[in-house]
């Protein structure tokens, strides 16, 4: 059994969903990142200050931003950087720097059943993301279950189910309303009778009783750890890639109620700005690494974290445009 996710399609079409999506936030500039460095073309004071513009629309953030442009226009001066196209490499390998400690694949321990939490507010993609990572896990030869910890709403639960179905795998549910932590319980307890390697846990996520939320989710993690005082093996936060820095209170917020161990960023294929990755990247009281991107709302269109690439898609230039057209 491998313990990573392959990354094998790095380069297919699925990266190409993203590049296509995060061309929507390019697509807001004149020209894209990429596209001010067409070519190669003389480095002059304009193109760096398109450029600094075009990073803070990105919403790399101001202080990133600011870092980024000094140390480009310090080489600049020293004639390091002759032309756009030296530009354009700079740039992608420093902003690659960045994102680089967030890379960390999802790993399975050897102790099963690895229990993990799904944790997020309402319409940020847990459900799905549970989906789309069942099919991957099983893939690679795991037996999973699912928890419909979302007890909340009657809806939450039949689409966990519907993903339960569409994987074939079973989703330990009750009924609406009832008490999310006897779910997982009996979920944890069933994968342990059945030896099963992994649950995924869904939880409810509406931030209009934010207190109670928390409650409950604290109350979930201790439950669990009655059966397994290492439980919950992975919490992970999903965020909406679409809020940009806002992104930040929600990381804080809910690592509050449980210790995070990591991210999954979804919606990056629509109005995607860079901004979650490079203020997550930027913070220094909370490491948590980004474990997936979700490019779709498809069961294959999740792919594990891989900086370089991100970056590569957030820079592409539309060359094949130019060479097509
Ligand atoms: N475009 C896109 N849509 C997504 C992605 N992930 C989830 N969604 C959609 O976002 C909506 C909310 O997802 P859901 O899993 O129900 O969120 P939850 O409330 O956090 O469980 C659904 O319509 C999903 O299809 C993604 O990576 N890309
Ligand atoms: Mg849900």
């Amino acid at each position: 059994m491998n313990d990573e996710h392959s990354d094998n399609q790095h380069s297919g079409g699925l990266w190409g969903r993203l590049r296509q999506g995060l061309s929507k936030t390019r697509a807001q500039l004149a020209e894209g990142v990429g596209n001010l460095l067409l070519g190669e073309r003389e480095i002059d004071d304009r193109v760096l200050d398109d450029l600094e513009t075009a990073l803070l629309i990105t919403d790399v953030g101001v202080d990133t931003t600011t870092d980024i442009m000094n140390d480009l226009a310090q080489r600049v001066r020293r004639k390091e950087l002759n032309n756009t196209r030296a530009l354009h490499q700079a740039l992608a390998s420093l902003l690659t720097k960045r994102l680089a400690p967030l890379e960390k694949p999802l790993r399975i321990g050897d102790k099963t059943p690895h229990i993990i939490f799904f944790v997020g507010v309402n319409g940020v993609g847990k459900t799905t993301t549970i989906g789309k990572l069942a099919k991957q896990l099983q893939n690679e030869g795991r037996q999973v279950i699912l928890a419909a910890g979302d007890t909340f709403r009657a809806a939450a639960v039949e689409q966990l189910q519907a993903w339960g179905e569409r994987n074939g795998v079973p989703v330990i549910a009750q009924a609406q309303g009832s008490d999310s932590a006897s779910v997982v319980y009996d979920a944890v307890q069933s994968a342990q009778a059945k030896g099963a390697d992994v649950v995924l846990v869904d939880t409810a996520g509406r931030l209009q009783a934010k207190t109670h939320l928390m409650d409950e989710l604290t109350k979930v993690h201790r439950v669990v750890k009655r059966l397994d005082e290492n439980a919950p093996h992975d919490v992970i936060l999903v965020l909406d890639g679409g809020i940009g820095q806002n992104a930040l209170s929600q990381v804080s917020l809910f690592n509050q109620a449980v210790p995070l161990t990591g991210l999954v960023i979804t919606k990056l294929d629509g109005s995607a700005k860079a901004g979650v990755l490079f203020a997550i990247a930027a913070l220094n009281n909370i490491d948590v690494p980004v474990h997936f991107i979700g490019v779709g709302e498809g069961i294959d269109d999740m792919r594990p974290f891989v900086a370089r690439s991100f970056v590569d898609a957030l820079l592409a230039q539309d060359i094949t445009e130019q060479v097509e057209g």
